[in-house]
């Protein structure tokens, strides 16, 4: 399989609501080659209409690192079309094994052009939000290798923000809690996110300079969850409150 066949293969896992063992078995690609897929794999989306709408981070947090046996930051892509209504309904049919984590998100106010320090990327960013992310990787059992997910979008699927709010007070060590039906299923703190999500700002500026990318204003950038995924149910309301930042929340159907 070329890098074409892979991304049409994962494309078509995302279409077909299927999984799919590792196709490095088939054919061995490294980091680079990943995000080559993954590049293709975006232009399938956008040929079907679906808009770039800014980037997420993985692999942020050492509970996601221990829950996925990974432990290197890698980004994706988000589109329009995995955009949830913030306390709206999302049918889990539209997925193959849905998995929800609690994150912080950032919306851009200009653009992000070049490798920035922490000072310079809060000026770049119009807010913060509380947010949650849904993750559905397209591998058998949530089983890849950091070059798969890197090559399935780092699993990115959908994805819900709170109300922003400007970015006025210290969020590196907010508590962060989420429920499933009222019931605590996980707790941590924004510190897990690379003991600041607002570092996550100048790691995205490095990512996007490395490849001679730029990231427009109005963008939305995902830190990367705070704490392990969890596995979603049907018919349940899913909320994430992080303090001082507020609450989010999605039902299932
Ligand atoms: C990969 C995506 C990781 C995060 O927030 O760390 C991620 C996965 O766990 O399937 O989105």
């Amino acid at each position: 399989m070329n890098l074409n066949d892979i991304a049409k293969r994962l494309d078509d896992c995302v279409l077909n609501k299927q999984s799919t063992a590792s196709l490095r078995t088939d054919t061995p690609f490294d980091l680079q080659a990943a995000y080559a897929i993954q590049e293709l794999g975006v232009a399938l989306r956008e040929a079907r209409g679906e808009q770039r709408v800014g980037v997420k981070l993985g692999f942020t947090s050492r509970e996601k690192m221990k829950q996925m046996g990974v432990d290197h930051l890698i980004w994706g892509v988000i589109t329009d079309a995995m955009q949830l209504e913030e306390g709206g309904a999302v049918d889990l049919e539209r997925f193959i094994h849905p998995r929800i984590e609690p994150e912080v998100a950032f919306i851009t106010r200009k653009p992000i052009d070049r490798a920035m320090n922490l000072a310079e990327a809060l000026d770049a960013i119009e807010g913060v939000c509380p947010a949650m992310e849904i993750i559905d990787s397209r591998y058998q059992a949530f089983k890849f290798t950091l070059e798969d997910v890197v090559a399935d979008n780092t699993s990115s699927a959908g994805f819900v923000l709170g109300a922003m709010r400007p970015v006025s007070t210290d969020i590196s060590n907010c508590g962060v809690n989420m429920t499933e039906n009222g019931r605590l299923v996980q707790a941590g703190s924004t510190a897990a996110i690379l003991g600041d999500p607002l570092r996550c700002l100048v790691q995205v500026s490095q990512l996007l300079a490395e490849k001679g990318q730029v990231l427009p204003a109005g963008s939305i950038i995902m830190a990367g969850a705070a704490t392990a995924a969890q596995a979603m149910q049907k018919d349940t309301v899913y909320e994430t409150t992080i303090l001082g930042l507020g609450t989010v929340s999605v039902r299932s159907l």
